[in-house]
């Protein structure tokens, strides 16, 4: 800490978890008039208050910025001596336990950069509670545990804003005097405060509808700006995909007669549950041919299916405090995971999902803003959306529907849902339904919620002749993490099974529970030295040490009956190869190419599924593979691995790419395969240094129908030096110039790109006539994507450690938010050498020097510099 002590940022109060106390008062219900405009709108808010439990404390009422122009108890205008603001909320000293409390505020949407309570949209008004906003919009009670019932009459411009949403069901409209119109909607199911929001503006609906499974017809909309209304159609069939899916598989139906979505171009994160009414980030809304990437259209279908599911694992029952948002999130990724899986391949959905674990998840598990599932303490709550409680939460629910089995576990979530229906409920509370209702004792598998970092496990497979038996020993280990410097041993379910090379056949996966520091397994019947395929499906989320020979892996990647572990075996070849040659040892290369040959020209494969498996580990992910992350070291070996599979298997990448042509653009599995290993193709023809290679990847950029090859061929040209580069950068950007989207991906294959001069252009880009501050996509789509091309990033002149650096000093002065998630790369300076080290504290500690740094931004490089 001595670091910061000479810099300007206060440390902000920690919110700690064992400080929970129920709410001092409840609010059972609220109505909220709501006299929108763009400049100033006025909320007038009538609260019912209940004191809750036995005790004299005054009524606090969160507020952040607001300033009280009247307030009233039951009626009568209070004086400005008989009530208090303090740090930010209003407090007022109540007689008895029932109370009628009015307030009236006034709020400019216009002058809103945070994006958090009321903000205007490119014309739209719209709202983001969660987690802390809605004290940005009225005085109350903002935390998860106080629900109540809304009623919300919203009164605006009507030819500015014809469409007046909000929570619940629409009661009733009408015209008012001076051009204005209202609408009022109430919401029946009690909520808290964060599941709040309206939206007003001149949107166009996709509008349709679902019939439930007890025959209840809901409409559906989607509602956008009139121009993108034809994007739609994906959003609306993943929405009631989604619907159908809730019902069969968790038995949960939709509650309200409405269901609405709205698209807005200037968003925080992905999208937001609100209560009959979610906002949506455009990315993950609109999607045609034209614009919208595989990824994306994928993105779409996921994100809708979250936000749904949501309605069940987040709104009917919600969370009692912040510390358990794991909770909901958690398992609300793991359902998405699920529905996504059940649309398209289990097996790609399992790897793609794996993959962004490792890269995001294991990441903050090594670095200093490690932090349990179940957090103890946290400065500013925005800082908690991770890796962490999203994708490691959901692991910890895949964890226990393993051990559980599919019936079992349904039955815990039936006793989970029905138990906790309108409460707000904690993540001890869905362990114990889970015990309940599956019958299973999950004592030890509580340090999964408790202990930060990811487990080690070491695997060692030996063999005794005499009683034909084998014996897998298995370690597990974890490294102290801030505030945890001893872990207990975990329980790790492993999904394991034995081969026999001769037969290529094992006797079946066995479920073992590893729950000791140390523990052995034996198996009867074998004669000779099986091999080990373990972890398969990645049943925990784990690093595995399994010490495998390179005959070993070979078997594996070609004979594995579980695609995950299949996938995986390929991987550790390449990951051999490539962690060897950054220390300069001598390399098996022949194996991972006869590996590499032998699946993409394995004609029974799912073609997603080779484009999965021969593509090489990223930087960072092999950076994560070493001690000391030396990018320069593992640019250059990856690059030349990639030349050399391009080189040598040639006539197999030019072969793919002619024969994955397609006529015409299909959404089906196989086109979608089709595409994802044909760039993969153009990508190793590329590399292979072909020198019609760069012809080949423009064509492909100039001819394609739609966006998934073209962005591929653009960001393959993006690497290199070549007059197709400049040439196909020019075209896409006249092309997409007017679609923030697609711009979007211009800025972000840059950020992205291996070009040797991607620190120098990243700068320009930062003052392009196209980049802004403003939206938190652009931002992203530059900074953000910057951060994750490991080579440019850490670029030993330091350069780019500035320019992030910079942005987030910027932002900062906007939106907090958006800024502070900039933040965790310059924090894994421990990571790196000496010299870079050094430069990434600096920045972190100019970043810190800045005054009137925000709390979200403040909380990140603080911890970043420990
Ligand atoms: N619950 C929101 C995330 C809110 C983030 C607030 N900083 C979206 C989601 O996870 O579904
Ligand atoms: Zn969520």
């Amino acid at each position: 800490m001595a670091d910061i002590q000479s810099t300007g940022a206060a440390a902000p109060i920690v919110i700690r978890r064992s400080d929970y106390r129920a709410p001092d008062w409840l609010v059972p219900d609220i109505t909220l008039d709501v006299s929108l405009d763009v400049l100033l709108t006025r909320i007038h808010a009538t609260l019912s208050v209940t004191r809750n439990g036995n005790h004299d404390r005054a009524l606090r009422l969160d507020g952040d910025g607001l300033v009280p122009l009247e307030v009233r108890v039951d009626g009568r205008a209070l004086d400005a001596g008989e009530w208090t603001i303090d740090g930010g909320a209003l407090v007022i000293t109540l007689p008895t336990d029932t109370h009628r409390i009015e307030t009236l505020v006034e709020i400019s949407p216009q002058a809103n950069s945070k994006l958090m309570g009321l903000y205007a949209s490119g014309g739209l008004l719209c709202t983001q509670c969660e987690a802390q906003g809605f004290r940005r919009i009225t005085f109350f009670p903002d935390r998860p545990d106080v629900l109540s019932r809304y009623r919300v009459r919203m009164a605006a411009d009507k030819a500015t804003y014809p469409i007046l949403l909000a929570n619940g069901d629409p009661v009733g409209q009408g015209d008012l005097e001076g051009g204005r119109h209202w609408a009022e909607w109430t919401d029946p199911f009690p909520k808290p405060c964060y599941l709040f929001a309206l939206v007003a503006g001149d949107l166009a609906c996709n509008a349709d509808s679902f019939m439930t499974m007890s025959g209840r017809e809901v409409a559906l909309g989607i509602w956008v700006k009139e121009a993108d209304l034809l994007r739609t159609a994906h959003a609306m069939k993943a929405l009631k995909d989604s619907m159908a899916w809730d019902e069969r598989v968790y038995g949960r139906e939709y509650d309200l007669d409405v269901f609405n979505i709205v698209a807005v171009a200037d968003f925080n994160f992905g999208a937001m549950e609100n209560k009959g009414l979610n906002i949506f980030n455009s990315r993950y809304i609109l999607a045609d041919p034209e614009t919208a990437t595989d990824i994306d259209y994928d993105g779409v279908e996921g994100v809708v299916a979250h936000e749904y599911f949501h309605n069940w694992s987040g709104n009917r029952v919600t969370c009692r405090d912040w510390f358990q948002l794991s909770l909901k999130e958690g398992f609300t990724v793991f359902r998405d995971q699920n529905f996504s899986a059940d649309m398209g391949s289990h097996a790609v959905k399992r790897i793609e999902d794996v993959r962004i674990l490792r890269a995001a998840q294991f990441q903050e598990d090594q670095g200093p803003l490690a932090h349990p599932v179940r957090p103890e303490s946290y400065m500013e709550i925005s800082n908690f959306y991770t890796a962490t409680i999203y994708n490691k939460g959901a692991e910890l629910i895949r964890m226990m529907a393993l051990m559980l089995g599919a019936e079992r576990f349904r039955a815990g979530s039936d006793l989970y849902f029905d138990r906790h229906d309108g409460e707000a409920a904690t993540c001890e509370d869905f362990v114990l339904a889970m015990e309940e209702g599956g019958g299973i004792d999950l004592t030890q598998f509580r340090h999964w919620y408790e202990q930060a970092g990811t487990p080690r496990v070491k695997a060692l497979l030996s063999h005794d002749a005499a009683s034909a038996t084998v014996t897998l020993t298995l370690e597990q280990s974890m490294q102290p993490t801030a505030g945890q410097p001893v872990k207990q041993p975990m329980a790790i379910p492993l999904r394991t099974a034995l081969f026999d090379p001769a037969t290529q056949a094992h006797q079946g996966d066995h479920l073992l529970m590893l729950t000791q520091e140390q523990q052995s397994f034996t198996f009867a019947g074998f004669t000779n030295l099986p091999i080990l395929s373990i972890n398969r499906g990645f049943s925990a989320p784990v690093i595995l040490d399994a010490n495998r020979s390179q005959a070993d892996l070979t078997f594996l990647s070609a004979h594995d009956d579980d695609p995950f572990a299949r996938y995986e075996a390929i991987q550790q070849l390449m990951v051999n190869v490539l962690i060897g040659a950054v220390a300069g040892q001598p390399t098996d290369e022949d194996a991972v190419i006869a590996a590499i040959r032998n699946t993409a020209t394995d004609p029974v494969l799912d073609p997603a599924f080779v484009a999965e498996a021969i593509r090489l580990p990223s930087e960072a992910y092999l950076g994560d593979q070493m001690g000391q992350v030396d990018p320069d070291a593992i640019h250059a070996a990856r690059e030349a691995l990639q030349r050399r599979i391009g080189a040598d298997l040639e006539p197999i990448w030019r072969d793919i790419h002619d024969r994955t042509e397609a006529n015409g653009f299909s959404l089906s599995s196989a086109a979608k395969g089709a595409r994802k290993l044909r760039n993969s193709a153009l990508a190793y023809l590329i590399a292979s240094g072909a020198s019609d290679g760069p012809a080949i990847a423009f064509s492909q950029f100039d001819r394609a129908d739609n966006m998934t090859e073209r962005q591929a061929a653009l960001a393959i040209l993006a690497n290199g030096i070549s007059d197709e580069r400049e040439a196909a950068l020019d075209i896409f950007y006249n092309r997409y110039a007017a679609d923030p989207l697609v711009l979007d991906k211009w800025f972000q294959t840059q950020a992205l790109s291996f070009h040797p001069d991607t620190v120098a252009l990243v700068e320009e880009l930062g003052r392009h006539k196209d980049f802004t501050l403003a939206n938190p996509n652009r931002v992203r789509a530059l900074y953000g994507a910057f951060t994750a091309n490991q080579w440019a990033f850490h670029h030993s002149s330091g350069e780019g450690y500035r320019l992030v650096a910079d942005c987030i000093i910027a932002l900062d002065a906007l939106n907090p938010q958006t800024a502070a998630r900039l933040v965790p790369p310059l924090g894994r300076w421990k990571r790196f050498d000496e010299d870079r080290a050094a430069k990434m504290r600096a920045e972190l500690q100019h970043i810190l020097a800045t005054t009137g740094l925000s709390r979200d931004v403040t909380e990140q490089a603080m911890k970043s510099l420990e």
